[in-house]
């Protein structure tokens, strides 16, 4: 048995999760949750990334006795390192609009083979850009799951999955895109020595020489080692937080015109799978409408909007204007409008309005992943905070015609715990072996499509007027 720390820093909260892995074992425990999020300090919109430092290092001494510590949070933001190791500037958050009107000199086909990347005004290519004269006094950058391990260990590298979702990486080649950055005005010796899941770091100096382990630190590459599939099944999955990270897994990049053309992204996962999938705007546009309401009743709106009229007002809700902190309920009617529908009214045929959005852009994106790649898809698993949204997952079975399988909620908790365990000696030869573990181990609620809704009309619906 090894018993380890997950620190899972989401969008919305970090946590540090106690685990437990043996041969037919797996459990995992939360020790501490802290709140996260973007903070406005002046123009800049940022991360308090010392508060998640310090609550990470407070989490790990609550869990007592560990075999080992990993590290995952959200993708693409870093700290820039000077030749000290001091940070110069603090971590800026995705959602800040520096990197607006920045583009590079690549054309995009050119971009994709390379990097397999899906164009995402964040990417870390775009944000370095943004830096301006900062890049010229910089050593280093490091994301923010790489950074903490710094400051844990003094180890300087740059985890893979992670690195592959800067729009920096050689997704064939598996190393960084020197020339690429190079080109783009992105100095190469920013980019530190990349380092696989599995592999330790350090140990933790403050922490009583605790090993810190390399693990899928992009948190949806750790969720997607969790997803419970059953072997030889055709599964997608939806990582549904935040954002809503809709997909397959694939054993190689999928970089045709289609694939480009569709905006799929092909990031690195455990043991060199390929994750190709689309960012779907997730839940933020559901906590940020609880926000403007200043409502914290999110079981109490569920409920409401459950019982709310299906698929009455649709919208895009993948468009730009959701992207940035703001007042979701207008930007909703403002797209009902654009549409030529009538927005919703009640605060439960908001709420509907956003969970049916939601479950026609998992249609979409699901249907497009199967039509590019050529498979099928006969079961769609939610993991993440979305899989206790029983109405969205009721929703999403009803969109794809096909079973939703939901949980685990904690499943990049446990992708990094199971990852940390085989690198401390535990028999997990494969992702096949983890999964069976987390069936075996973790609840899974499944729910039959009803027949329900006409979503190829609702889909028709989201085309703007002229
Ligand atoms: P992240 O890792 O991006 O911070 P999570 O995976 O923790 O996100 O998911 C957070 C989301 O999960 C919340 O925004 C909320 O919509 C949803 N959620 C959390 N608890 C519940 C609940 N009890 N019922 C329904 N949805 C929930
Ligand atoms: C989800 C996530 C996602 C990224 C986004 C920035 O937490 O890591 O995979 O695209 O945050």
């Amino acid at each position: 048995m090894k018993r380890v720390a997950a620190v899972d820093l989401g969008a919305s909260s970090g946590r540090v999760m106690a685990g437990t892995v043996g041969s037919s074992a797996l459990e995992v425990s939360e020790v501490r949750r802290f709140a996260n999020g973007g903070i406005q300090a002046g123009p800049v919109l940022y991360w308090d990334v010392l508060g998640l430092y310090r609550e990470t290092v407070t989490g790990i001494h609550e869990a007592g006795h560990l075999d080992g510590v990993g590290i995952d949070s959200w993708a693409v933001d870093y700290g820039l390192l000077d030749e000290r190791g001091a940070l110069l500037g603090n971590p800026v958050h995705y959602r800040d609009p520096r990197t607006d009107g920045i583009t590079v000199p690549v054309p995009d086909r050119e971009l994709y083979d390379v990097t397999g990347l899906q164009q995402l005004p964040f990417n870390t290519l775009y944000q370095l850009l943004a830096e301006g004269d900062r890049l010229a006094a910089a050593r280093t950058v490091l994301l923010i799951p790489d950074l903490l391990n710094y400051w844990l260990t003094g180890e300087i590298g740059a985890e893979r999955t992670n690195a592959s979702t800067t729009q920096l990486y050689d997704v064939r080649a598996r190393t960084w895109a020197t020339s690429l950055a190079a080109r783009v005005g992105i100095p190469p010796r920013l980019l530190p020595p990349l380092r696989d899941p599995g592999t330790v770091v350090g140990t933790a100096r403050a922490l009583s020489g605790l090993p810190v382990i390399a693990v899928g630190s992009h948190d949806t590459a750790s969720a997607v080692v969790a997803v419970p599939a059953s072997p030889g099944t055709n599964f997608a999955y939806i990582s549904s937080g935040t954002w809503s990270l809709a997909g397959l897994e694939l054993p190689a990049p999928e970089l045709s015109d289609a694939a480009l053309a569709a905006n799929f992204t092909n990031e690195g996962g455990v043991d060199g799978t390929i994750r190709f999938l689309r960012n779907v705007m997730g839940l933020w546009v559901l906590s940020e409408t609880l926000r403007t309401w200043s409502t914290s009743d999110l079981p109490g709106l569920l409920a409401a909007a459950a019982a709310a009229p299906a698929l009455a007002a649709v919208v895009d809700i993948d468009a730009p204007e959701f992207l940035p902190p703001g007042d979701m309920p207008a930007r909703l009617a403002a797209a009902c409008e654009a549409t030529g529908q009538q927005p919703p009214a009640e605060r439960a045929a908001v709420v509907r309005c956003i969970l049916d959005s939601l479950a026609l852009a998992y249609r979409r994106t699901l249907r497009a992943a199967a039509s590019i790649t050529g498979r099928t898809i006969d079961v769609v698993h939610i993991v993440g905070g979305g899989a206790r949204n029983e109405l969205l997952c009721r929703l999403t079975a009803d969109a794809c015609g096909v079973p939703v399988l939901a949980g685990p909620v904690e499943a990049a908790a446990l992708g990094n715990v199971l990852v940390q365990a085989r690198a401390l000696g535990e028999d997990l030869p494969d992702l096949a072996s983890m999964r069976a573990l987390v069936r075996e181990t973790q609840e899974v609620r499944r729910y039959e499509p009803s027949g329900v809704g006409d979503w190829d009309a609702a889909e028709a619906r989201l085309t703007r007027n002229a």
